[in-house]
């Protein structure tokens, strides 16, 4: 597989890819890099953090549909579950005029992906504190946690669901469920209908929203649009040009991969193709996670 020039330094790259997503209407968010922050937001110290509230939970799978299922739902105690969703396997075009180079990519085998976000009070009920700067509704997306962070947060909800390999998703799997199967390449009508799919700039009135209140894409999962943009596990890297299968992005780098756009971003970059990264101990009040997950052999 042949990659496009790797020799521009990631920092760089992930600058210039922030300026290829961005439209001439939206110009006036700068990268959320670590020299460059998309908004007024501050990293938090552990210390002032909200303290931890919950017990230890008692997580179980409380449903499944059917011997394949199409969902299944974690308890994960205190009468907190993550619903998960199957992603079926399938070919789809990755890339848009923004993130180039488009090119084939094959997801070989499905995998399930979180409905919604992940939550504060999920993110509590595992981990046992409450890192985001919104406070409120338990059910806002946590925020102001780091790619490092969210890889403690699946390794404690595989400890509390062993039959599930948790990961963040990878891009090419992102974006595969956020097209869910629309063929559309550069989506025209995303203005349009950003109002009723999505919280962005224009209607998050400068904060999070609790998860799941905005129409849900084809296959059923909520804010992949706006909200809170989501951890990827990739390296943020170049795309390659030739058609892939299972991609997960460069070996090494400085930045990992994020998605999907957030409540103080613009339409643009909440496109299924726009890509954004930031340092992996980087943490901000617009950046959460959603949780994909393999069944284990
Ligand atoms: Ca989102």
């Amino acid at each position: 597989m042949s990659r496009t020039d790797t020799s521009v330094p990631r920092f760089l790259a992930c600058i210039s890819a922030l300026i290829a997503t961005t439209a001439s209407s939206c110009n006036r968010q700068p990268a959320p890099t670590a020299s460059a922050p998309a908004s007024p937001v501050r990293t938090r110290t552990a210390s002032e953090r909200h303290p931890a509230t919950t017990t230890a939970p008692s997580p179980t799978i409380v449903a499944v549909d059917g011997d394949r299922p199409h969902t299944v739902t974690i308890d994960l105690g205190s009468g907190v579950t993550l619903p998960l969703v199957l992603i079926p396997a399938g070919a789809f075009t990755m890339g848009d005029e923004g993130a180039l180079p488009v090119h084939a990519v094959t997801i070989s085998k499905p995998f399930y992906l979180g409905r919604y976000e992940v939550t504060r009070e999920q993110w509590q009920a595992v981990l046992g504190d409450d890192p985001s700067d919104f406070v409120g509704e338990a059910n806002l997306p946590v925020e102001s946690v780091s790619w490092h962070d969210c890889q403690a947060f699946l390794q404690k909800l595989h400890q509390l669901a062993p039959l599930y390999e948790f990961a963040l998703p990878t891009e090419a799997q992102w974006e595969h469920a956020c097209r869910a199967g629309s063929p559309q390449q550069f989506d025209v009508e995303l203005e349009r209908r950003m109002p009723d799919s999505a919280w962005y700039e224009v209607n998050a009135r400068g904060t999070t929203h609790p998860v799941g209140l905005k129409q849900p894409n084809a296959w059923g999962l909520y804010d992949m649009h706006g909200n809170v943009w989501e951890w990827c596990a990739d390296f943020f890297g170049d795309y390659p040009a030739d058609p892939c299968v299972d991609p997960s992005g460069p070996p090494s780098g400085e930045h990992r991969a994020l998605r999907g756009g957030s409540w103080n971003f613009c339409a643009t970059f909440c496109r299924a193709a726009a890509r954004n990264c930031a340092r992996p101990d980087e943490r901000y009040n617009y950046i959460g996670l959603r949780v994909a997950a393999g069944t284990r052999k």
